[in-house]
């Protein structure tokens, strides 16, 4: 059920709060460190912010997707790796519990992924099935009364710090495609789990993705999600849907957060013996970006509404991802132009942006998988 919306402004004026005064005066620390200070993290769950949307009789906040990404828009105003140490609890790792899973599971997992003590994580990518998720070839044998797991999952955001994995694994060898994909909750510690060492990035230093090995992995049958074989992979559909609204308004905030900061720089830097806010050209890139970010914010707010009235926006989802994703790309680009040689010095915080977006436009779906999505959905619609 949704908020008043007294209660609703004041959760967001109290993330904008915790963002300005506690997160913004990390943001150089955490990508130096490459970690999030422990301290940080628990404010984080005193705030409720890992139980965002996971419903109240879990323990979460149960916003709805307005609400949601009216916080996240919020939440963009910093560096995205904060956001990250939560963000798999509120999205891609928590949503297919909530979902599909059954009322057991969601019972024994969600209340601690909603309170943040334990972190979840998405297991979906390997190394030969990225975009062609459809094709993953990790395997789920039945065995007596349970499954044993083999395989190698890529790039998981938040492997290092999860206690519980959403993985997909083929339980039909009969059915190449995503017809014989089924989902399972596997705990961390699980003999047969491993994971990696996390990947050093182009950005998000602070945020951690590594490879999760399964090796002869001996899973209960009560942990295949929803008690259902072969519903994996849509499953893992839905969840994107909905975490690509989540990323896209986190582009949103950070876009609007680098207009600030360039508009803010573009009316003190003196250049000819005046602003540089005073000249046409700068202008231009000020306005080009912010017509863009305000186009994304009404675009994200339209189909979190229409998601809420019970509409299926898968369309509107991957239009919202690669419009956002795509924008904060270039108001970042805008960003570096703007502040001249001080956007490419450390410094500044400009370039860490600048590199921190650019994943944007590659998980949860790259641009072009959107692209082939929205496509798809047209011709369905015109046939
Ligand atoms: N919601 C519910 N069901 C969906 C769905 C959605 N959004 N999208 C697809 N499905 C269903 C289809 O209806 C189909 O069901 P049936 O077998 O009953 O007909 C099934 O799932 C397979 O769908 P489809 O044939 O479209 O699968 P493809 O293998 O062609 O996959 C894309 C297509 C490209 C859309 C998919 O592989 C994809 O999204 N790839 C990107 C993966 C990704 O985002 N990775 C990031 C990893 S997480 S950071």
């Amino acid at each position: 059920m949704a908020l008043d919306i007294e209660t609703r402004d004041q959760l967001i004026a109290t993330v904008a709060r915790f963002v300005r005064e506690r997160l913004v005066p990390l943001e150089d620390k955490v990508a130096e460190d490459d970690a999030m200070p422990p301290g940080i993290v628990d404010e984080m769950r005193g705030l409720g912010l890992f139980g965002l949307s996971i419903p109240a009789e879990y323990g979460g906040l149960g916003l709805t997707t307005e609400e949601e990404v009216r916080v996240v828009f919020e939440l963009g105003q910093t560096a995205p790796a904060f956001r990250s140490t939560f963000g798999t609890n509120v999205g891609i790792g928590s949503q297919g519990l909530v979902m599909d899973g059954t009322e057991e599971q969601k019972n024994r997992y969600l209340p601690k992924l909603a309170s943040g003590e334990t972190i979840s994580c998405f297991a979906l990518t390997e190394p030969e099935a990225g975009s062609d998720a459809g094709s993953l070839t990790t395997s789920a044998r039945r065995k007596g009364n349970g499954y044993v797991l083999n395989g190698t999952k890529r790039y998981i955001t938040n492997a290092p710090q999860a206690g519980l994995f959403t993985v997909f694994a083929r339980t039909n060898a009969e059915e190449p495609g995503a017809r014989g994909v089924s989902a399972f909750l596997v705990e961390a510690g699980t003999p047969g789990l491993t994971v990696g060492k996390a990947e050093r990035k182009m950005g998000q230093h602070g945020a951690h993705i590594a490879d999760v090995i399964f090796d002869d992995c001996q899973v209960p049958a009560s942990a295949l999600l929803g008690g259902a074989e072969n519903q994996g992979f849509k499953t893992a559909m839905k969840v994107l849907d909905r975490g690509r609204l989540h990323i896209s308004a986190l582009c949103v905030g950070i876009a609007e957060r680098l207009i600030r900061d360039s508009l803010a720089y573009a009316m003190e830097r003196q250049q000819f013996g005046k602003p540089i806010a005073e000249f046409q050209l700068v202008q231009a890139m000020l306005a080009d970006s912010r017509v863009e970010a305000y186009a994304a914010r009404c675009m994200v707010l339209d189909a979190a509404v229409r998601r809420d009235a019970g509409d299926n926006v898968g369309t509107e989802a991957s239009c919202c991802k690669l419009f956002t994703s795509e924008m904060v790309g270039r108001v970042a680009d805008r960003a570096v132009q703007i502040h001249g040689g001080a956007g490419y010095v450390a410094d500044h915080g400009v370039e860490r942006f600048y590199r921190d977006v650019r994943l944007f436009r590659l998980y949860e779906g790259t641009s072009q998988i959107q692209q082939l999505i929205i496509a798809r959905d047209m011709i369905r619609e015109a046939t």
